[in-house]
């Protein structure tokens, strides 16, 4: 079996889910297309370096990623540090001819995209951007319901992201909320898995009609280069600093084949925690999903008789896509770590059979240019086109 030597770029929440993927992959897909290994994982110092590499299994630790990226022995650089690290990092890798995944969104804006990917198609590597979400069963089978027809030409898309691990203003200020290291707030951090999303089911979209908001003003100042995402509330006495990244994105598309539709993605939404949606309605049939009930895809066709018509759930499982390699009976859990998995799986196969791999980062591009059109589009109060 051919083993390939990854050197993962950052050690914090995606740095412990692309680890278990690398492990995992292999158990869950026989025979695997090649075996990632652990070879060398980089973070800002030894010492957090030296953490990741015992606690994620790899091989070494290095805190100087520029040498690593040269380094004759790694074939792929996976990129799991903040967004604004990405394009530099990928840029250099790609020059040193390795392959690249890095995680969403791929950059800070549509021209920093535009770079790495130039920079990929230059070098002729693989190159994947890690929306895991769309390789979650429920999702594939979504997919796969519309291009079968299933539902009939799609009219409608609703989307959405609501999340509350950050509703309370006392929660820190992390790298998340910093314009210069994010790029832009619920927009580029959760609202660019639903435009991946709209873009995977429905098409390519056209234009956009943008909104965001910015409640939360300033945060307690967080200690640290890892993003605790909340769990940890900072005293009263904490120096607080401005937050400029939008906390709310709402957006109405139109996508290219005539299809229309919205988006919204919150930090501020008490009780919803990973409610990531899509509802879409077609001429025969609507389709929905619910990240919160991952294993589950509901689906009404309008076929059915009058009588018995409504929503069915499908548990997924076997019988569905990426099904032979999870479990064998619906309804026994689909988990982060599975996407990630399977995510993993369809990298290294299209490095091992050559063959291309979505999305990648022309796709990580297109997503960073429509959210580019929706940041104008908010400040200027009028549609812009992104195609
Ligand atoms: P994190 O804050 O948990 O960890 C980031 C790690 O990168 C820290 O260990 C930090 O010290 C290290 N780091 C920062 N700059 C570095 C540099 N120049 N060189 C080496 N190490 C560096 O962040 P998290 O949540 O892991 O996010 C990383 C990326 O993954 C972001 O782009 C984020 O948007 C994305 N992400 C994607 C998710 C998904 O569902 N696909 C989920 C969570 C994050
Ligand atoms: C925080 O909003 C976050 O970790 C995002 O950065 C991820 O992309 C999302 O998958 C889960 O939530």
């Amino acid at each position: 079996m051919r083993k390939l030597n990854v050197a993962m770029i950052g050690g914090g929440f995606m740095g412990k889910a692309h680890s278990l993927a690398y492990a995992g992959m292999p158990m869950f897909f026989s025979p695997a297309p090649a075996i990632p290994y652990r070879k060398t994982v980089v973070d800002i110092n030894d010492e957090l370096a030296k953490a990741a590499a015992d606690r994620y299994g790899f091989e070494s630790y290095s805190s100087d990623w520029r040498k690593v990226v040269e380094d004759p022995g790694v074939d792929v650089i996976d990129i799991v540090t903040p967004n604004n690290s990405h394009a530099e990092i990928a840029i250099a890798a790609a020059k040193a001819g390795k392959h690249i995944i890095c995680e969403k969104p791929l950059a800070r804006t549509g021209a920093e995209a535009k770079q790495m990917w130039d920079a990929v198609q230059q070098a002729g590597v693989k190159h994947m951007v890690a929306f895991n979400y769309r390789r979650t069963p429920a999702v594939a089978l979504a997919k796969k319901y519309i291009e079968e027809g299933a539902i009939g030409k799609i009219l409608n898309f609703r989307g959405t992201y609501l999340q509350d691990w950050s509703a309370d203003p006392s929660s820190p200020l992390s790298w998340r909320f910093r314009k210069d290291v994010a790029g832009s707030g619920a927009l580029g951090d959760t609202g660019t898995h639903v435009i991946d999303f709209a873009r995977y089911l429905v098409g390519e979209i056209s234009q956009v009609m943008g909104v965001l908001s910015h409640f939360i003003t300033e945060r307690p100042v967080q200690s640290g280069s890892v993003d605790k995402l909340g769990t940890v509330k900072a005293g009263a006495d904490v120096r607080k600093e401005p937050v400029d990244t939008d906390d709310e994105m709402t957006t109405l598309l139109r996508f290219e084949n005539g299809a229309v539709g919205s988006i919204e993605a919150t930090r501020n939404a008490w009780g919803r925690n990973n409610y990531l949606t899509f509802e879409i309605h077609g001429e025969k049939g609507s389709i929905c999903f619910n990240y919160e009930r991952r294993d589950e895809l509901q689906v009404c066709f309008s076929n059915d008789p009058d009588d018995r018509r409504g929503f069915r759930t499908i548990y997924t499982g076997p019988a569905h896509p990426y099904g032979d390699a999870l479990w064998p009976i619906p309804a026994l859990g689909i988990g982060y770590t599975e996407t990630k998995i399977i995510e993993a799986h369809d990298f290294f196969s299209a490095i091992v059979n050559d063959t291309e791999v979505s999305p990648n980062f022309y796709d990580g591009y297109r997503i960073s240019v429509i959210s580019d059109a929706i940041i104008e589009s908010a400040e200027t109060d009028k549609w812009v086109k992104c195609l």
